[in-house]
């Protein structure tokens, strides 16, 4: 029987849902506290209705079940969070310092806080974007994130709380759908293809970004949780690489599979937040430390992209 109860705020969104079944699988069912903002009738398995701005609710959740590990989810994404960046910024900040005070007060032993490379602005080099380097984020979103980072370290150093966290790059699955980000074009575009219609994409054709497949980017989450914790050095947030590719690129991946699907370009708001993050990421550090190695190429997230989708839809 597993030793860990964990807790998973922000579960019914497109990490959450997909990250809350893995672990499942991994401490057993009963180990395993789902949680957001609304109930989920459909649910199995423990689920409890958290709002994460309420620290008295998590605190209640985590001593009602010996919660031992939190993995924090809930926020406001990138082009959503500019519709109303104060509002944004409450909510990301307030709900990171609840579940990161909770934690310290009930000695929960490990939280996972992801940041996204939404910290990166035009100051860092666009291409094999370092660790290290000048963070001047162009979004309410990529600011509450840097922030974040920064609080994670704090907490580690100031409380010895095990705070782990992945810059996640855009992450790309058949199993759930985005919520609001500037990445949210490249999932939307494999299920207009496999319904054979056109996609009108928000971004220019040539507007690369990171990006992850899911099934890659729930195993990093994973592995970094598991590794021996002297391993991890990075106490603010990993770079993490999965590929890197343009609306061009996926639109010829995925004709070459379906030769018919046709892709036209509209750039609104979301083009100018595309333009400050990087084209591509140095994941070095998350690969000495802790192993990284992604497994999954523009071309094979493709193909299974596409067949999984098919299934769902037939
Ligand atoms: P999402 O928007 O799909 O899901 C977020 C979930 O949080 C939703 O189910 C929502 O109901 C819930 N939520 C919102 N406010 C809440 C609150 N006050 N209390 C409790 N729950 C609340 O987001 P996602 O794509 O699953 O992302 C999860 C985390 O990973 C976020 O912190 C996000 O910044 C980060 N991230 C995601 C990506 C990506 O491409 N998906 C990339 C980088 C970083
Ligand atoms: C977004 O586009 O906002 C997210 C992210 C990269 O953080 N997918």
């Amino acid at each position: 029987m597993s030793s860990e109860t964990v807790l998973i705020i922000g579960a019914k969104g497109q990490i959450g849902s997909v990250l809350t079944k893995e672990l499942q699988l991994k401490f057993g069912i009963e180990n395993v506290v789902a949680s957001d903002l609304r109930e989920d009738t459909e649910f199995i398995g423990h689920f409890e209705v958290i709002d994460a701005t309420d620290f008295d609710r998590i605190e209640a959740v985590v001593k009602q079940y010996g919660i031992t590990q939190i993995y924090h989810l809930a926020a406001i994404l990138s082009a959503k969070g500019e519709e109303n960046p104060l509002l944004t910024w409450e909510i990301n900040m307030k709900t990171m310092f609840n579940v990161f005070e909770v934690a310290r007060k009930n000695s929960v032993q490990k939280v996972f806080y992801p940041s996204s490379i939404a910290v990166f602005g035009d100051a860092a080099p666009p291409d094999a974007t370092p660790q290290s380097t000048y963070l001047n984020p162009s979004t309410v979103y990529g600011i509450s994130k840097s922030a974040g980072e920064n609080w994670s370290e704090y907490y580690f150093n100031r409380y010895g709380l095990d705070i782990r966290s992945i810059r996640y790059p855009g992450i790309i699955g058949y199993q759930s759908l985005p919520g609001g980000g500037t990445t949210d074009y490249a999932v939307d575009i494999y299920h207009k293809a496999v319904n054979e219609e056109d996609f009108s994409c928000f971004l220019d054709k040539d507007s690369m970004l990171p990006m992850i497949f899911m099934n890659d980017a729930i195993r990093a989450t994973i592995e970094l949780m598991d590794a021996p914790k002297e391993s991890i050095k990075t106490r603010s947030s990993y770079n993490l690489a999965g590929m890197s590719f343009a609306p061009e690129e996926i639109a010829n991946a995925i004709q070459k599979i379906l030769p018919n699907f046709k892709i036209s370009y509209a750039p609104d708001f979301r083009q100018e937040i595309a333009a400050n993050w990087p084209r591509s990421i140095d994941d070095s550090d998350a690969r000495i430390d802790w192993g990284w190695k992604p497994q999954y190429d523009l071309d094979g997230m493709t193909k299974v992209m596409l067949e999984k989708l098919k299934e769902q839809y037939s």
